[in-house]
């Protein structure tokens, strides 16, 4: 026997667990949505006024874009007053020396008004788009129907469980969509913008430019922040704030401003849309 009473075996080193983590929004994030609702809501108010300027026949365009940042600001009334909202945990392994591995969950805080926002407005921007670049009915609806597969991909992603194909198959699924949706605005708007002559298909190029490069940014924001979880809730919430302001109120200002200046933008597409005066 040794000193102390040891007989050779050394005890097993315990490990203390280490509690669920849990990623919330702190703040700075608070403070952002509630800085975009306040944007999106000036944003609703100064386009719905300069719409009654407007001969309902030209209307067209105004009320979409409205109706975006109306929804936007409805969205992030919810999130900033902490509604619309969950945690969604995924096991995570922590490496040990000499003992087994263990787990613990990090629960982080998933807004899903985001994809309720989403599904209703991405529809309406690329309707505002298909409109400007006088894209068919078919090809307008498969656009608006692959923007939805996205979307509800990417919320399927968001709560998807670690470990399973759910969370990054659905990001692929939705990833592959987006390729479709590009291709619609991309390539097929681009020809059929050139029938619309010089001044719009500079407009559609300009804002086909600002979408392609904000659209894309999503799905990185999203792998980096919800998919690895590798940026706090505050830095995903300020990431998307810009992206949102970008892709709503500026896009709208750019597209409304033209339109102003530009009659050929006006659309043609019967009269029950546009009153029969929509290609004067
Ligand atoms: C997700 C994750 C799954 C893969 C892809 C995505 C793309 C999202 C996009 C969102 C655009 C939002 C806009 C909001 C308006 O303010 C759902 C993030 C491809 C393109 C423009």
């Amino acid at each position: 026997l040794g000193k102390h009473g040891d007989h050779g075996i050394k005890p097993m080193p315990t490990v203390i667990p280490t509690p669920t983590e849990f990623q919330s929004a702190g703040q700075a994030g608070f403070k952002a949505l509630w800085v975009v609702f306040v944007i999106m809501l000036i944003a609703s108010i100064v386009f719905t006024i300069r719409s009654w300027n407007v001969p309902v026949a030209r209307r067209l365009y105004h009320v979409i874009t409205t109706i975006i940042t109306l929804t936007a600001a409805l969205s992030y009334f919810a999130m900033a007053s902490g509604q619309a909202t969950s945690y969604h945990c995924i096991s995570v392994k922590d490496s040990h020396k000499h003992v087994p591995d263990t787990h613990h969950d990090v629960c982080r805080e998933v807004y899903w008004a985001r994809y309720v926002d989403w599904s209703i407005t991405t529809p309406l921007l690329l309707l505002d788009l298909c409109l400007l670049a006088g894209i068919d009915g078919a090809h307008t609806l498969m656009a608006i129907v692959a923007d939805l597969i996205m979307i509800l991909g990417g919320l399927f992603a968001a709560y998807g469980r670690e470990n399973t194909v759910q969370k990054w198959g659905w990001y692929a699924i939705a990833c592959i969509a987006y390729l479709f949706v590009v291709w619609h605005v991309a390539v097929h708007g681009a020809n059929m913008v050139r029938a619309k002559g010089d001044r719009v298909s500079k407009l559609f190029g300009g804002l086909a430019v600002l979408t392609l490069i904000l659209w894309t940014a999503y799905p990185i924001v999203w792998g980096v922040a919800d998919g690895a979880r590798r940026a706090s809730v505050d830095t995903e919430i300020i990431a998307y704030a810009i992206l949102d302001v970008l892709a709503k109120p500026v896009f709208g200002t750019w597209l409304l401003l033209s339109h102003r200046k530009i009659p050929e933008t006006n659309i043609d597409i019967g009269g029950y849309w546009s009153n029969g005066l929509g290609a004067e």
